[in-house]
């Protein structure tokens, strides 16, 4: 086996978020990062990640570069990934990551999402490992849980499984972007990285909150309503079970000790007024996760009327407005560059 590579090797990758509308929350297998529930998003068009990944011998360790920054941080959390590529590949060639996010970091708008999708699909190709959609969706699973959806665009399902090795619990289309083009205008409440990061988030809730076993045990019913809904095309039927599935994971998230309170007094005024929009007929809900951004998902038709509602409602600093994207790709290396 060889564990150096012939030349230096790079490639570049674009992911974009993606925000669930049937939550994952918490953790079955620690290593493997398996879940304890299967969850079903939607992948969002503007907002993204680039990342170039660059294996190069003369590289003595792993470097990560965010945004123009040295990123210790995440360093650990990259070099873990790139293990799982470098084991796939046979290699110990060393990588230096650069990642652009136009978008705020760790602040609920899921850039691990993005993030690990785009470093898997730049490693992948920089290695020459011609991975399938679905195993770059189970090792970005393995980096973050949340980046499995973020390989593919539209609507997503990510898979439970039910494999003790994980290699089931990978994402999936459903739907494409443009069978059924939802817009998303994203209230930005603040910037700040989030205190508890999701990983921590969902092991306290997970070893403390006492609803956690009913969490479980109504998930699949979620799942089969939310897929119903989006097969019909049903905006309601969606909003309805999108709404209850992103307060019920909160409701578990805050009865962990000590409570997990991830939303301020801004995301709580977006959540009244969303109500107040859809109470007067628009098609609009709200979702939100990990951190105090509020997600309004609504028909196009609505979206300015939307975006003009939450840009009045106080506290909230920003809202960007998407639609729905398509899967992670390649890009051109200089691409990174010129971002
Ligand atoms: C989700 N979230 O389904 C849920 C809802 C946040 C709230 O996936 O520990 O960054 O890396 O597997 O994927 C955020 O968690 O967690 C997340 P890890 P991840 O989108």
């Amino acid at each position: 086996m060889s564990t150096t590579l012939d030349v230096s090797r790079r490639a570049a990758a674009q992911a974009q978020p993606n925000i669930a509308l049937i939550k994952y929350w918490g953790k079955r297998d620690l290593r493997l990062n398996l879940p304890v529930v299967g969850s079903l998003s939607i992948t969002l068009d503007t907002l993204w990640t680039r990342t170039e990944v660059r294996f190069d011998d003369a590289l003595s360790a792993d470097t990560m570069t965010l945004n123009g920054k040295v990123d210790a941080k995440q360093l650990k959390r990259t070099s873990a990934c790139l293990d799982l590529l470098r084991a796939r590949a046979g290699v110990t060639t060393r990588a230096e990551v650069i990642s652009e996010n136009n978008f705020p970091t760790g602040a609920g708008l899921a850039s691990s999402a993005s993030g690990f999708a785009a470093m898997v699909m730049a490693g992948d190709a920089a290695l020459g490992l011609r991975l399938t959609p679905a195993e770059q969706s189970v090792l970005a699973r393995r980096c973050s849980g949340s980046a499995a959806r973020s390989i593919f665009g539209g609507y997503v399902e990510w898979a439970h499984g039910q494999q003790a090795d994980g290699e089931d619990s990978v994402a999936t289309p459903l739907l494409e972007a443009a069978a059924w083009p939802l817009s998303v205008a994203v209230a930005i409440t603040s910037t700040a990285e989030k205190a508890i990061g999701s990983t921590e988030g969902m092991n306290r809730t997970a070893d403390t909150s006492p609803y956690q076993q009913a969490w479980i045990d109504s998930q699949d019913a979620d799942l089969a309503e939310a897929r119903a809904a989006i097969a019909a095309r049903d905006f309601e039927r969606l909003a309805d079970i999108s709404e209850h599935s992103c307060l019920k994971m909160h409701a578990l998230a805050l009865a962990a000790k000590p409570g997990l309170l991830y939303w301020n007094a801004a995301t709580v005024a977006a959540m009244h007024c969303v109500r107040g929009l859809r109470a007067k007929g628009l098609p609009v809900f709200f979702t939100i996760d990990a951190g105090p951004q509020l997600k309004a998902v609504c028909l196009p038709s609505a979206a300015a009327a939307v975006a003009a509602a939450l840009r009045e409602v106080p506290g909230v600093l920003n809202v960007v407005e998407t639609g729905l994207g398509g899967p992670a790709r390649l890009i051109p290396v200089a691409d990174l560059a010129a971002a």
